[in-house]
């Protein structure tokens, strides 16, 4: 009788479990900012939109659909520096405006293809070990490499926080041809695309896109599109190594970017 009762217990803690992990993106590590010098939140208005990180003191990289499809809404967009918990106060001086962005011209929003864009600030950020650049990396990352995702994106499939404190976790590359059988019934896995996902179905969320991923510390892409997250299907990044998006970034950072400060 006990015996019975105890292993009905387990097992519908074991269901309990396996249900929670559905739902959750990240292995559920809250990281603190400062481990993150270049990262960046891009606001509409005061509103979350994105990720993003800061690849020249005036140049913010993200996803070209935090933008709208032509990269047309910068009007009223911001970048916060050092902000760990979305709804924390920030000072003036982390905080800074959006001049214009450029998106990819092969960005194509029906199919998420060369999902990136790079935003121009009124005002350069001005470095130090708190706020700092990072070099973009335009390697491929080796099949199998473990890589760092970085958000404020949802913890879970449903509702949004807009108090989200920063998260990190650990994915790997998927391997291209399988991310494409996977991933193809809703759209084919481009040339400017690459796929990853962590154990335990750990992935990024609604609201991490647009924030790099990283391979040894440096951005190798950033995030673009997934089915929702945690439903153990990979997440998709645009990918830095492509030669459109490299020859993309390269042209604007020598274009608009190395402004002497
Ligand atoms: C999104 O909606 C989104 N699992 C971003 C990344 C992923 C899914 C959705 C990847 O912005």
């Amino acid at each position: 009788m006990w015996l019975k009762l105890i292993t009905w217990l387990t097992l519908l803690q074991l269901l309990a479990g396996a249900l929670s992990q559905e739902f959750k993106i990240f292995g559920g590590k809250t990281e603190s900012v400062r481990n993150y010098p270049f990262l960046v939140n891009l606001r509409q208005g005061s509103k979350f939109a994105c990720g993003g990180a800061l690849i020249a003191p005036s140049c913010v990289v993200t996803a070209a659909h935090c933008l709208g499809d032509r990269g047309e809404n910068v009007n009223e967009l911001y970048v916060n520096a050092q902000q760990d918990c979305l709804n924390g106060s920030i000072p003036d001086a982390y905080v800074r405006q959006a001049w214009y962005a450029c998106v990819a011209p092969q960005y194509k929003p029906s199919e998420f293809d060369a999902d990136l864009a790079v935003i121009k600030l009124r005002q350069p950020f001005y470095t130090s070990d708190i706020i700092n650049t990072i070099a973009v990396d335009f390697n491929e990352p080796p099949e199998g490499a473990s890589m760092r995702i970085v958000g404020w994106g949802m913890t879970s499939d449903v509702g949004q926080d807009l108090g989200q404190c920063l998260q990190s976790a650990d994915v790997s590359v998927v391997p291209r041809d399988q991310c494409n059988r996977q991933m193809s019934f809703i759209s084919p896995i481009t040339n400017n695309m690459f796929c990853a996902l962590g154990p335990n179905k750990i992935d990024s969320c609604s609201g991490d896109s647009g924030g790099p991923i990283l391979y040894k510390g440096r951005p190798v892409g950033v995030v673009s599109w997934g089915n929702h997250c945690g439903s153990g299907l990979p997440g998709v990044y645009t990918r830095f190594s492509s030669s459109a998006m490299m020859w993309f970034l390269q042209n604007f950072i020598e274009t608009h970017c190395l402004d002497k400060i």
